[in-house]
């Protein structure tokens, strides 16, 4: 059993991680930038190690460091959370090299899905749906021209080496042809350092839904259902669920056990998931994302699995706790990210101190969060606060308590995009759970309902009155709030 894990990665998941390895006995160590002296998850930690500069070039990327960080402490393991090195083939070969356990998949299997040419080609041998496309790299306009009569327009130009959205380019017809593959091939090398591109059928308004799969060194894999994640802006989830609205227990059953013998395949060790586009009533595949990923916690509270745990256990030599057929999903669950931006300003992020921070609680809510009040977000990494989770029998009494826990958070100090949420949990058509990937750019109302959310969050402020500190306008909010409420219970206009 692994006994020390040094966390690789910073904020909520860096604690998140932490908080599995203390239930489970294994000594968690922090490994920090500068700009992080002051994180909870640094405070968490049984150690911590400063790794150098804020920049994540200089810190949380430096594959050496890291490393030397691991022996300095004694740590048997590495856990890399998401994004910075999770993914990274390199790092886990220095991690097998330098005799450390990398909590992941091997450096094979990251290579093999990293290539998002090579995963397409490994998932159709698996037997998985794909997107009708191309099999090969598309290198010159001769040969995309051919490729591309074959699939049919309109379509999707793709970077090999990336995923997530980056550098994609929509064709609509020929004559768009040779340009987007010029641009598509530059934005692929500079992103990527890979000029490989290649080109899919494009589904205008698909959902974007995944599949949870785990799979353990024994050979082992299962899948936990799966997540909808359509509500997303500029490749940015903002908000994921499980159940898809979507799915029957049928199409689970089956697409669960694709994902699950897709694992099973190619060797896969540790938590993954499975992107697919489902459009018509049909699954595509799209990548798989060798990780645990920031939307875990839905899955985890409609089948009760810890994630995190698993891959210790995975990571540790150990089989899955569970087999497929003690996988039950229980009820609904939903995940707002909570980010310092401005929904007004066009999302830009508004990193900052919190002069007052007070996440929700209560029955069904779950909040993941690396932050305290006083502390400071600072400038050079994600903006993500915190990510507020909810359970409830049915969606509907998941929404409404979403509804409830985002009026008890009381973030005062910096921008949140917490009055989104609000509008998009009123929104008809998200009640009705008509999600697709473009859900809020074709919501135009949306903006407007934002605006009306703020302004009478402002009401309710100015109801008390004037407070000159901020520990006294939370005191106001928090009580009028509650006024509010007990006035909207007799029916009263407040
Ligand atoms: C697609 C697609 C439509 N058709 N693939 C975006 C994230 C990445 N994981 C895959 N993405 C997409 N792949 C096919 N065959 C639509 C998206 C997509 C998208 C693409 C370009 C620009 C914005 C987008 C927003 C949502 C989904």
């Amino acid at each position: 059993m692994i006994q020390k894990v040094l966390v690789a990665n910073r904020g909520e998941i860096a604690v998140r991680v932490m908080r599995a390895c203390r239930e489970m006995g294994i000594a968690a160590v922090a490994a920090y930038s500068e700009a992080d002296k002051e994180a909870l998850f640094v405070k968490y930690a049984d150690e911590a190690f400063c790794i150098g500069p804020p920049p994540a070039r200089a810190s949380y990327l430096n594959i050496e460091k890291v490393i030397e960080v691991a022996k300095q402490s004694g740590a048997d393991a590495i856990h890399p959370g998401y994004g910075f090195l999770a993914e990274n083939p390199k790092f886990a070969r220095a991690c097998e090299e330098g005799g450390i356990k990398f909590i992941g998949p091997s450096s094979r299997v990251l290579e093999l899905m990293g290539d998002k040419i090579a995963a397409r080609h490994e998932m159709m041998k698996a037997g998985v749906p794909v997107v009708p496309g191309t099999e090969e790299c598309v290198s010159d306009p001769g040969q995309a021209k051919g490729l591309a009569e074959a699939i049919g327009y309109p379509l999707i130009i793709k970077p090999s080496g990336g995923g997530g959205g980056i550098g994609m380019t929509i064709v609509a017809n020929e004559g768009e042809l040779a340009n987007a593959l010029k641009s598509t091939q530059a934005i692929a090398t500079t992103t990527f350092g890979l000029c490989d591109v290649y080109m899919e059928k494009y589904l205008p308004h698909p959902r974007h839904i995944e599949f949870q799969i785990l799979g353990d060194s024994k050979g082992n894999a299962i899948h936990l259902g799966e997540r909808e994640c359509s509500i997303q802006r500029r490749h940015q989830k903002l908000i994921e669920e499980s159940p898809s609205p979507a799915v029957t227990p049928e199409r689970r059953a089956e697409m669960g056990a694709i994902a699950a013998k897709a694992a099973r395949f190619v060797g896969y060790e540790g938590a993954g998931t499975m992107e697919f586009l489902f459009s018509d009533g049909k699954f595509y595949f799209l990548e798989v994302n060798a990780r645990v990923q920031v939307e875990h916690p839905v899955t985890e509270m409609v089948t009760g699995v810890d994630i995190v745990k698993e891959q210790l256990r995975i990571a540790s030599g150990l089989p899955l706790s569970l087999k497929q057929e003690d996988v039950r999903m229980n009820g609904w669950a939903m995940e707002c990210r909570i980010n310092a931006e401005d929904p007004l300003n066009d999302f830009a992020p508004c990193p900052g101190k919190l002069k007052a921070y007070h996440a929700p609680g209560g029955t069904g809510v779950r909040v993941d969060d690396g932050v305290y009040t006083h502390y400071t977000i600072p400038p050079f990494y994600d903006p993500m606060i915190s990510k507020l989770i909810v359970w409830g029998r049915e969606r509907n009494e998941t929404i409404q308590r979403m509804q409830r826990a985002l009026y008890e958070y009381v973030i005062v100090g910096i921008q949140t995009n917490i009055p989104f949420h609000q509008a998009v949990m009123e929104n008809p058509r998200f009640v009705k759970g008509e999600l697709e990937t473009h859900f809020i750019d074709r919501e135009t109302t949306l903006l407007d309902h934002i605006r009306a959310v703020i302004a009478q969050e402002k009401s309710l402020q100015k109801k008390f009155s004037p407070v000159s500190d901020d520990k006294k306008r939370i005191a106001a909010i928090s009580a009028v709030s509650a006024i509010t409420q007990a006035l909207a219970q007799k029916g009263a206009k407040p």
